[in-house]
């Protein structure tokens, strides 16, 4: 039987628990097997594909929209893309969702755990950094988030763990009808 291809559109702030989840949901549509699953890790990304990029806004929209063509080149071939960029501009995230539904399904997942814990985490140590005015144009520093105003799915990894947000979005994605 064919099925559609989608992609699962993460967005939140640095540190909020979104490669996490994206990792945990990732595996879990491996074991339920059958369908490719690509990553599209915002640090891999920064790595492989937009290197030369900084995080001006411009720079950021150019870095989501190549997220995006990539996505929905998986997508229109039936494949699963998992997204995991802060993408903090409601624009451009409407961008690409108008150009993933137009060749299969999207589904926006706001990570919304709060600047407070993620600050608190701060495993990589680029909040502080960034409160020392080492780092700047640091997103919820120094930089914007627009929050999603309709995403398919919150979730807040403070009141839950990642293996939960995962299984919320697995019934979320067979509720939608795309597993
Ligand atoms: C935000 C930054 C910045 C600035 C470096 N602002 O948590 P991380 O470290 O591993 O992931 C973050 C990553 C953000 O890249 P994205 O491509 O996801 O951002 S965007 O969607 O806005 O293009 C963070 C690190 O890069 N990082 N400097 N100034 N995050």
């Amino acid at each position: 039987r064919h099925q559609q291809g989608f992609t699962v559109f993460f967005t939140g702030l640095s540190g909020s628990g979104k490669s996490t989840v994206a990792n945990a949901l990732r595996i879990k549509l491996l074991e339920m097997g059958g369908r490719p699953v690509t990553l599209l890790d915002g640090d891999v990304v920064r790595k492989n594909l937009s290197s030369e990029l900084t995080f001006s806004k411009e720079h950021r929209d150019l870095n989501i929209r190549r997220i995006g063509f990539v996505a929905s080149e998986i997508t229109k071939n039936g494949g699963i893309a998992i997204c995991a960029p802060i993408a903090p501009y409601t624009r451009i995230r409407r961008e690409v969702r108008e150009m993933i539904e137009a060749v299969g399904g999207f589904v926006e997942v706001y990570v919304s755990t709060p600047l407070e814990e993620c600050e608190r985490r701060d495993r990589k140590g680029l909040y502080a950094k960034a409160r020392a005015g080492l780092l700047k144009q640091f997103t919820g520093i120094d930089d914007p988030y627009e929050v999603p105003e309709n995403p398919e799915l919150r979730l807040d990894t403070t009141e839950i763990s990642a293996d939960e947000c995962a299984h919320q979005l697995l019934l979320k994605l067979e509720k939608l009808g795309y597993i």
